[in-house]
Parts: C-alpha cells; sequence; structure tokens
C-alpha cells in the first residue's frame, strides 16, 4: 500500500459551499442522490481535474450542472471518480447517483446496519463508502439531508443540525428534511434511522439560549441513559464556564448504537455512541463505567469547538483535535470528582483521576512509542489513517496540551485558547497554528523566554528519559540537582543509518523537597517560597542549585507527572519508602509505591532466572501496612495506593520482557501481599461494607466500594480462611454492578473453582443484556484459568459473535490483552492469528487493533519471540490482508 506523506499536503483545488443530499434508505440497498455545488478555489488553473473518492458504491448517473454525462466524460476507478469541470472559472454542480449496501457492511464504517436500524460512521475516511465525495477534512461544506423511508421500519430519520419538515409521502414512505447551519468537512457528517427510545431535557445556555438535548436509545432502554443525559447537560455548562464555550445549535443529539468500532464520535449535534458509553443503572453498570460515561459524553460534547468549529486540515493533525479534546475530558472529570469537596479532599480526588490516566498512559502509550508502531503525536506518515488513532496521538498528544497548559499556567492557556478560536474560528487548521495561538500568549507573557523547541513534541516520536542527580552541601546549604535528557531512536528511526539526531525537548519538571522526617522543605524560587517547583529543562543537561535548604533533602520528582518521560534515579528504597509514607504530592507519593512495587517484582524475577531465594518483601510490606489504615487517604486514593502494578506493565519493564517469569512473581507477590496483610485486609472489607443508602457514583462511595473489591481480591489471593465465602456472599447479596462484578471477578481470579454458582446465576440473569454479558465473557477470558480451549469454549457459545466489536473486545481482545499467562503460548500465538484474519474479512479497523498485541515481539524472551514472529508472519502471508492489516504486521517485521 501506499505511504502518504504529511509534507505532500496539497489544498483541495475546488471549494464545496453547499451539499444536497437524498437517501432513500433501506438496509439492502440505500440510494444516495447528492448536488455538490462547486467553485473553484483562488489560483485553480482551468482544467484542473475533479476528484472525489468513494469505496464499494455502484454509480448510477453522473450529471454536470444537470446534465447527465457519457461515460467517456468521467474516469472511474475502485475509488475515485474524476472529471475536468468547465473552466470558466464560475460555480458548477455536480450531481450523482449511486448505490450503497449497509446491511453487508461489515466493516462499520460509512452506512451500516446495527440491530433494525441504520447508523453511519465517517471518521476518518467512512463517507466515501456513501456517496463520492472530497472525503477529506479540509473541505467544509453546509450541508442539506433529505431522508426517505419505510416509517414502519425506520419511524425516526435523524441527521445534522435542525430538522426542517417531516411529512408523509404518497408512496407510503416519510421523510425527514435537516439542515446543518454549520459548514463541516463530511467526516461529522451523520444519519441515523430507526425505532428508539428519546429522553430530553432543555438546558439554557449562558447567553440565554434554550437548547434541547436528546438521547436516544433501543426501546426499552430508557431509563438507562439518564446518568448519560445528566452527564452532558453538566459538560454543557462546565465548557462555559471553564472555557467560556457555548453551545452552537439549539438541539444536541447523541444516539446509542450496539455495533460500533470505538467509544463515539462527535458528528456536528448527532453523536453516535458505543451504547457501553451511554446505558448505566446501578444493577448493570459498575462504578468505572459511569465514569467511563462520564469522560466519553463529555469529550464528544467539547469537540463541538475543538473539533468540529476548527477541525484538522489534514489527518496528520489529528491530535490538534484528540489531543486537546482528551485533555478537556480529562479536566471536566477531575472538576466532577472533586466538585463540592473541600480543597484538600478535592486534591486527592484530582489526584485520583490523574493517576488513572497516568496509568493508562504507561499501558498503552509506553509500549507503542518503544515498539515498531512509534510515531510523533503529529505524524509524518501514515499507509492507512484508521490505525493513528492511537495512545500517542490521544493520549500523548493530551499531555502535550497539558505541558502547555503547566508552563502558561490556568489563566495563560485559557487566554491561549481564547486566541486560537480567535484566529481559527471555522477553519480546517494545524497543530502548528494551535502552538502559534499559545506562543503569542506565552511570549507576551514571559519575555525573553523562549517558546520554539516546545514544538519538537510533535515532532519527536519515543518517550524520553530523564536521569536526576542531586547533591546537597550541608555548609553552604545548598542542593544542586542535575537533570539529563535523551530519548532513544523510536519505530522506524531505529532502523535508520546513522540514527537521527534527536534535539533536547523542553520538559516542564515539577519537584519538591522533604527531610528525613517527612517534612516538606519550601524552596526559594523567583522571589517566592514555594513546596513544589517546575524546573524547565531545555538542554541536553541543565543543572539548578537551591539556596538555604537546612536538612538533607530527599527529592519528590515529576510531581502530578509534570512531563510524560521515564524518569531514572539513584533514589534508594528508603528514599522511595519516606515518599511512599510522607509525599504531600498525591501522585508522586503513589509513584513511590509503584516505583518500589516494580522494584521488587523485577528482583523477584531476576532471583528466579538466577536460581537464588525470592527477595524479602518487606518494603512494600511495610508501606501497605500503613497505607491500609490511614484514615486520612480518601478510599478511592488507599484503593490506588494499595494497587500492584499491572501485569502488562510488569511484564513491558523485563529486559527481555518474559510473561511467564512476569506472571511467576506477580502471582506470588499479590499471594504473600494478601496473606500477610489477611487481617487487615479483612478489617478494612467489613469497614468499606455499603451504609445501605441509594446508589450514587460519587468519589466517596465508589472509593469504599474500590477499596472493598480490592481487600476482597487480596483476602482470595492471600488464600485467607473464609475468603470464598465472603465473596460468594458477596456475590448473592450485591447491591450493584460493582459489588456483583467485583465478587465474581475476584472468584474467577482466584477460587475459579467457587465460581462456577455465580457464573451460572449471573448469565441466567443477564442473557439478554448484551453490554452485562460482555462482562460476563471478559471475566472470564481474562481469568488465569482460562486456556485457548477455554477461549475457544466461550466462543461456541451461542451468545458469541465476532461481528459484534463489543463481543469481540469483550472476549477475543481481553484473552489477547489481558492473559498473558495463557496466550504466550504456542497455541495461543496459533490463536491470535488465527482470530486477526477472521477479524479482517469483516471488520479491517478492529482486526488492525488486535493485530497490535504483538508490536513488541522483538524485545522478547527467545522462545516466545519465536512464536510471535511466526504468527505475525503468518497472518502477513495470508491473502487478501486489509491494507490495516498489513501496514501493522509489516512495520512489526520490519
Ligand atoms: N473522533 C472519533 C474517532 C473515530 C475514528 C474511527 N475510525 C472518536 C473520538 O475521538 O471522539
Ligand atoms: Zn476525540
Amino acid at each position: 500500500a501506499p505511504t502518504i506523506f504529511r509534507q505532500d499536503y496539497t489544498p483541495y483545488p475546488y471549494r464545496l459551499p453547499q451539499v444536497r443530499l437524498e437517501f432513500d434508505l433501506a438496509a439492502e440497498s440505500t440510494q444516495v442522490r447528492s448536488e455538490l455545488r462547486f467553485e473553484p478555489a483562488p489560483g485553480t488553473a482551468p482544467g484542473t481535474p475533479l476528484v472525489l473518492q468513494g469505496e464499494d458504491l455502484e454509480l448510477v448517473e453522473v450529471r454536470l450542472d444537470g446534465r447527465p454525462l457519457a461515460a467517456d466524460e468521467y474516469q472511474l476507478t475502485d475509488d475515485t471518480l474524476s472529471l475536468v469541470p468547465p473552466g470558466h472559472g464560475k460555480p458548477f454542480s455536480i450531481g450523482i447517483v449511486s448505490l450503497c449496501h449497509p446491511a453487508v457492511n461489515t466493516t462499520l464504517m460509512g452506512l451500516y446496519v446495527s440491530g433494525d436500524k441504520l447508523f453511519t460512521q465517517c471518521e476518518a475516511q467512512g463517507f466515501r463508502r456513501i456517496t463520492w465525495f472530497p472525503d477529506r477534512p479540509d473541505v467544509m461544506a453546509r450541508f442539506e439531508v433529505l431522508l426517505r423511508a419505510d416509517p414502519a421500519v425506520y419511524p425516526l430519520l435523524l441527521s445534522n443540525g435542525n430538522l426542517i419538515e417531516q411529512a408523509g409521502l404518497p408512496d407510503g414512505r416519510h421523510q425527514a428534511l435537516w439542515r446543518d447551519p454549520h459548514p463541516k468537512p463530511c467526516y461529522l457528517f451523520a444519519l441515523v434511522a430507526g425505532d428508539f427510545d428519546c429522553i430530553e431535557r432543555t438546558e439554557t445556555t449562558r447567553s440565554g439560549r434554550e437548547v434541547l438535548l436528546q438521547v436516544y436509545s433501543d426501546k426499552g432502554c430508557r431509563e438507562q441513559t439518564r446518568w448519560a443525559l445528566d452527564c452532558l447537560a453538566r459538560a454543557l455548562h462546565w465548557d462555559e464556564r471553564r472555557f467560556g464555550l457555548e453551545l452552537d445549535l439549539d438541539r444536541f443529539m447523541v444516539v446509542a448504537a450496539r455495533d460500533f468500532n470505538m467509544g463515539a464520535m462527535e458528528n456536528k449535534g448527532l453523536n453516535i455512541f458505543n451504547a457501553a458509553y451511554v446505558l448505566a443503572d446501578p444493577d448493570t453498570a459498575t462504578d468505572a463505567a459511569y465514569r467511563g460515561i462520564e469522560a466519553v459524553i463529555g469529550h464528544e460534547y467539547f469537540h463541538n469547538w475543538t473539533g468540529n468549529r476548527v477541525t484538522c486540515r489534514d489527518w496528520f493533525q489529528l491530535s490538534l483535535k484528540e489531543g486537546l479534546t482528551v485533555f478537556r475530558d480529562q479536566e471536566f472529570s477531575a472538576d466532577m470528582l472533586a466538585e463540592g469537596l473541600p480543597p484538600a479532599e478535592a486534591a486527592s480526588a484530582r489526584a485520583v483521576k490523574r493517576i488513572d490516566d497516568v496509568h493508562t498512559l504507561r499501558l498503552a502509550q509506553f509500549p507503542e512509542d518503544a515498539g515498531p508502531m512509534a510515531h510523533p503525536i503529529r505524524p509524518d506518515s501514515y499507509q492507512e489513517i484508521g490505525n493513528f488513532y492511537t495512545a500517542t496521538v490521544y493520549e500523548k498528544g493530551a499531555e502535550v496540551i497539558r505541558m502547555q497548559h503547566t508552563l502558561l499556567g490556568e489563566d495563560g492557556f485559557r487566554a491561549g485558547m481564547d486566541e486560537y478560536f480567535r484566529r481559527y474560528d471555522g477553519q480546517a487548521v494545524t497543530c502548528d497554528d494551535f502552538v502559534d495561538a499559545m506562543e503569542s500568549v506565552y511570549v507576551q507573557r514571559h519575555p525573553g523566554k523562549d517558546f520554539s523547541i516546545f514544538r519538537r513534541w510533535y515532532q519527536q516520536a519515543g518517550t524520553p528519559r530523564v536521569r536526576v542527580r542531586s547533591h546537597y552541601d550541608p555548609e553552604n546549604r545548598t542542593c544542586r540537582i542535575t537533570l539529563e535528557q535523551r530519548c532513544a531512536p523510536a519505530g522506524l528511526e531505529a532502523r535508520q543509518t546513522p540514527p537521527p539526531q534527536k534535539p533536547p525537548l523542553h520538559i516542564p519538571f515539577a519537584i519538591g523537597l522533604i527531610d528525613a522526617d517527612g517534612r516538606s522543605l519550601p524552596i526559594h524560587w523567583e522571589d517566592e517560597t514555594r513546596d513544589t517547583v517546575v524546573l524547565e529543562l531545555r538542554e541536553a543537561s541543565q543543572t539548578w542549585t537551591l539556596t538555604d535548604i537546612p536538612r538533607p533533602p530527599v527529592l519528590s520528582l515529576l510531581r502530578d507527572f509534570s512531563a510524560p518521560v521515564i524518569l531514572e534515579t539513584d533514589r534508594t528504597a528508603d528514599d522511595l519508602a519516606l515518599l511512599a509514607r510522607h509525599d504531600p504530592d498525591p501522585f508522586a507519593r503513589w509513584d513511590a509505591v509503584q516505583e518500589t512495587a516494580h522494584r521488587h517484582l523485577q528482583a523477584c524475577m531476576q532471583a528466579d532466572r538466577d536460581g537464588n531465594p525470592q527477595p524479602a518483601l518487606d518494603d512494600l510490606l511495610e508501606i501497605w501496612r500503613t497505607a491500609l489504615i490511614d484514615p486520612t487517604l480518601s478510599p478511592a486514593y488507599r484503593a490506588r495506593l494499595l494497587a500492584l502494578p499491572a501485569l502488562r506493565e510488569v511484564i513491558d519493564r523485563g529486559d527481555p520482557m518474559d510473561p511467564r517469569a512476569a506472571v511467576a512473581a506477580w502471582t506470588r507477590t499479590r499471594q504473600t501481599l494478601g496473606a500477610q496483610l489477611a487481617d487487615a485486609w479483612r478489617t478494612l472489607y467489613d469497614a468499606m461494607a455499603d451504609d445501605g443508602g441509594p446508589y450514587s457514583p460519587d468519589p466517596v462511595s465508589s472509593g469504599r466500594r474500590a477499596l472493598r473489591n480490592l481487600a476482597l481480591d487480596n483476602l482470595l489471593a492471600g488464600q485467607a480462611s473464609g475468603a470464598a465465602e465472603l465473596a460468594l456472599a458477596q456475590y448473592r447479596q450485591a447491591r450493584n454492578m460493582t459489588e456483583g462484578l467485583g465478587a465474581l471477578t475476584a472468584l474467577l481470579q482466584h477460587a475459579p473453582q467457587d465460581a462456577s454458582g455465580p457464573l451460572a446465576d449471573f448469565h441466567e440473569r443477564w442473557r439478554d443484556d448484551p453490554l452485562v454479558l460482555d462482562r460476563w465473557f471478559g471475566a472470564q477470558a481474562s481469568a488465569p484459568g482460562c486456556t485457548v480451549s477455554g477461549v475457544r469454549a466461550l466462543m461456541a457459545l451461542p451468545d458469541f459473535s465476532l461481528r459484534n466489536p463489543n463481543r469481540a473486545r469483550a472476549v477475543v481482545f481481553r484473552f489477547c490483552m489481558d492473559n498473558p499467562g495463557n496466550l504466550h503460548t504456542l497455541e495461543g500465538y496459533d490463536f491470535w492469528a488465527e482470530q486477526v484474519l477472521a477479524l479482517d474479512a469483516l471488520n479491517p479497523e478492529i482486526a488492525a487493533r488486535l493485530s497490535r498485541a504483538f508490536d513488541n515481539w522483538a524485545r522478547y524472551e527467545p522462545v516466545a519471540r519465536a512464536g510471535m514472529q511466526a504468527a505475525l508472519q503468518r497472518v502477513l502471508d495470508a491473502p487478501g490482508l486489509s491494507r490495516n492489516v498489513r501496514e501493522i504486521v509489516s512495520k512489526a517485521l520490519g
């Protein structure tokens, strides 16, 4: 497949002010009639061809200014339709009639069937599967859309913008006309047709306009959409308060779809969501699911400004909207968690969100940045853009925005955002344009300081490492701190000779000092005294001297995770233990516990390799023992502090990566921690019992449930007597899904022999609720007892279907991502290859996601490495591979 380069961008030679689309909707075959009003862009030479994209379409007719064109007046290829428009320099119109086939569209891109309804997904390049069109984000048009369908099958007909009129037709069908007042690229087009429940409410915007918010879902699900509607209203008001951004539509719709490739899609005024991010009630959704809905509802809503009003010039700029919008949704979630709490608790609630976000980054993005798919947040090339909706573009992109927020401060960042909209509202722009706006504020507020090298974060792939050295001079009472950065060649760079030079990045590095008794040592900095200062590292190596430090300090580093880097320090176990007990920065404190655990786990693996006895666990045990009973820590925060690093992180830290050794070390450590602290876990379990009030997903009560489930998990891991009975009782008495699933998962993980009763009961009770059934499948597929034949047995059940992405994710992905002990076997590797190919025949975007599971095969120990390499080769050799999967596996194999 051809590689597309960012440098090759050229503007589209024609403008498209106005589009009219008429749909005759039916599942088997839908006819689309388009009327596209083009005009040559300034400077376009007469005779410049007009090229439209189209895929999997049947062409019926093409007209130019109303005149049907003969077959030799246009060119048709597999994916384009082109013609030479009249050279008079004036507007002209192209009319196209074409057919597409939603019922057989298993890719879930373009127009497709889910259940008995019709949905669209157009980002990034799905619109070309609906009709021929300039399918690129810098062509922005006003859309008028007429939908016609059988009212018995499709009583509701939705598209973007405002409903202009609705009417019955003489042939028994009905029609609806929608007009979107805002010009938009076609990737933001949407239509929905079918029978739905709907709840709605009106909100008054800050300028006093009444707007209608609606959530559509399957018949019978109405009551499960209240939380989503509530989140939507909160998102609307939050964006007004925090960013001064008001909804620019009279009507904002969210529709839940059962079959959906990703989380959700921000189509203008008509967001289409994976039902998993809409439906929730206490019986069926976990606390985490409630928070996930809040985050995704917020995310899509915030795209209305960061993405839709200002969109991307080309797909290389994807992080312009995604990184920024993830940052916005992270801040929204943090503010929602902190709302109404006293300051200290609010800070802790925000820290919990930060910890979870950093955890995601380390789990998903760091490995990506260390593998063959590593790319800058603004990639330079791709073969298939669908493969670049990555943790790098999204999560690292959000970190790059967050660093700008740190460097500018809340006020400065807000001023930069205002400037961004002042300059670019209504346009399709680049990441550079965004940084230009931020830079204009930065240089004004920090005279003499330079922002230009910050842009390197957009150009460089790979996770930088920052090495920290410090020296305390008791005589002069100074502390000298040296930071040194380097970033190894990443992704394709690693294959270049000589390896490319990577100039230093601009890294905001937040630090604090504490003394041996755990007290904060204030730092004198820019005429102030502070507990935390941000060192701005701009060179390969830089040294700072802090003065008036009365006692030898221990360094608290990278507070609040001020930059997406890996730390290298010579901190001792005692330093970490001190930080784990006393660091006033809740993120750095958590990180000190994580680091202690990581060191222990790696030491266990080393001891195994060397045939030595297992290292002592004292450090971690003591830290946990104190944290377990510390009443000053919120339950949610304690649940993070007392969580062992995820198994995948432990595997990823190995050099070479050794999944089976990691599983062994991890399992043993959990066992020991559970057993040694059994009494404390038991006391905590009882103390965190539900108070009997009505369910609420607030941070305090959900924190208590998280901590209680963690206690249960530890009791089972430590094989405490009576633990299985406790879990069975919790399952039976569960008052919500968090408790029920917590008990079921703990049983499956540690006492599978006792899980069969709850498993059967769960299935019986929830067999008709697909989202809950996904939980049932997922808990089993990720259990250590689930071998390849186990996962095959799950797939043989009548409830299973590979076509539904949520179900495929619950079973196949959970097995391949969260069950390393069983995946890393010869049968496991075969299973992976077979499933990648099976999915690829249906849905290349989803198949490509699964194919990423072996990205880092070359970093594994020899046996695993050879097994994965062979499996990758088997996929690459298969006939008819999609462009999506081909790009991933060919890059993996190099
Ligand atoms: N913008 C969508 C991306 C969907 C692309 C799928 N090929 C989701 C989001 O980030 O909000
Ligand atoms: Zn997004």
